[in-house]
């Protein structure tokens, strides 16, 4: 079977997340991706948050599969020319250093232009042009300039952070949309171009719904948000709303079976309106479905923390599992708040893919996240992430096609570093 990128080869210049996770993804889809990596180090990943020592840690393994690693010091004359000539043949060069880097390595767009007028220039930056375009952003910092962090834990703790990694992976994601399409337009001009992803307009793509909040409270209280029903006034920005659901169908997170000695016994329950007689059913308030009190959502949405405590009553008798198999029977949306324990072994996860296996030569098995995105055409395996400067000798080779005595001047300069780490057997 073939892969949809077949053929698209891709000159990954990034590190740390975001832009790892967008050239995994394109790997995925069947590019070659050739990471250019600073000699001895690599990317700084590799030896952040290590679990075992001297091996490469699980934050870069679960971003750099499918893909080959080159060392390269760009800075160094014979380096920065390996690094052109590679601009030359690719498709594609993806990065996301700091603002200006690029640039100071002599690879201004126009430069690259010169090098390969098809080549897509893709970036992740912290911000897009404006006050902030030359600052250095990391993950929560994104969360907080997009106004995820605003919106985000309950109405009087502190501004929250989460878990998912919305200003890393989510602008890679977005990142990734603009490369295919930009390399479908080249099909047509035959040209390349620059792309931009920045980290806060990614978080704030990603937190639309807020600002949609933001325009509806010039008009009024925000009736589905807690507050509503506690009489609490709204000041002039949208609250953070707890566990409110953050669409029209009112949801909370209620306690379950075992709550008091489990941290994730918990379930999301969403009071769906095509469904408001089923709930009052299954949880034994058959009154509440001809009640002129309750009927209808409006009626119900100033009422909605006693609606949920009542709710609460019946789920406490049941574990989040036993809630879910009652809830789909009756179609009641609703989802149980999965560990990541319970999800690394969820099985069904595996039989997609979603979840895989690999194997590593120094770290041995390590789960990692597969491809979210499943295309019917493309069979997509996921491999191990690569040694540091494991295809050094490879690419400079059969993809750039220097001879011997080339490559031995190359190294010679240094501009690859150390002799390449070989595999544990
Ligand atoms: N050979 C030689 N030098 C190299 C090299 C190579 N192969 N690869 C990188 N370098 C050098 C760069 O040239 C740069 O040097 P100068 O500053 O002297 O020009 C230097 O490494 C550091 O690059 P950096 O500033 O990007 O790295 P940092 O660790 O200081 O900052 C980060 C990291 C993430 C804050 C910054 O890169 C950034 O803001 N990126 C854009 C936003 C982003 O992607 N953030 C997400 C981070 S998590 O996904």
């Amino acid at each position: 079977m073939g892969k949809a990128l077949d053929g698209v080869r891709v000159l990954d210049f990034t590190h740390v997340q975001s832009g790892p996770t967008c050239t995994q993804l394109l790997a995925w889809f069947g590019a070659d991706v050739i990471k250019v990596e600073r000699p001895g180090e690599g990317d700084i990943t590799r030896s952040q948050l290590r679990d075992i020592p001297n091996v490469d840690s699980l934050y870069f393994t679960m971003l750099n599969s499918n893909k080959r690693s080159i060392t390269l010091d760009t800075k160094n004359p014979q380096g920065k020319k390996v690094l052109e000539e590679l601009i030359k043949i690719c498709d594609v060069m993806v990065e996301n250093f700091a603002p200006g880097v690029l640039d100071r390595m002599g690879l201004t767009w126009e430069r690259i232009q010169e090098i390969n007028p098809r080549i897509i220039v893709a970036s992740v930056k912290g911000f897009g042009p404006g006050p902030f375009e030359d600052c250095k952003v990391y993950e929560n910092v994104a969360q907080c300039t997009g106004g995820s962090a605003s919106t985000t834990g309950f109405r009087d703790g502190l501004p929250m952070v989460t878990g998912s990694q919305i200003g890393d992976s989510g602008t890679g994601l977005h990142l990734a949309l603009g490369i295919v399409t930009a390399l479908y337009q080249r099909t047509l001009t035959g040209k390349g171009q620059r792309v931009l992803a920045a980290m806060q307009d990614a978080v704030l793509n990603l937190c639309r719904v807020k600002l949609r909040d933001q325009q509806r409270l010039q008009r009024g209280p925000l009736q589905e948000y807690s507050q509503f029903g506690e009489g609490i006034p709204f000041g002039d920005a949208v609250p953070r709303a707890g566990n409110d659901s953050g669409g029209g169908q009112p949801g909370r997170i209620l306690k379950c079976k075992g709550w008091e000695t489990d941290p994730n016994a918990y379930i999301y329950f969403i009071t769906q309106a095509q469904v408001w007689d089923k709930v009052c059913t299954v949880i034994g308030k058959e009154e509440w479905i001809n009640d002129p009190e309750f009927a209808k959502p409006a009626q119900r949405l100033p009422k909605l923390n006693f609606i949920f405590a009542t709710i609460e009553e019946w789920t406490m008798t049941k574990t989040k599992f036993e809630v879910m198999d009652i809830l789909n029977k009756y179609d009641i949306p609703c989802g149980p708040i999965l560990s990541m324990k319970e999800i690394a072994e969820d099985q069904s996860l595996y039989a997609t893919g979603t979840l895989v296996e690999v194997d590593h030569p120094t770290r041995g098995a390590y789960i990692t996240v597969g491809n979210p995105i499943k295309l019917s055409d493309n069979d997509v395996q996921v491999e191990r992430s690569p040694l540091l400067g494991e295809h050094t000798d490879e690419i400079l080779a059969s993809v750039l096609g220097f001879d011997e005595e080339q490559i031995t001047e190359i190294k010679a300069s240094g501009a690859t570093g150390e002799p390449v780490r070989q595999a544990a057997e």
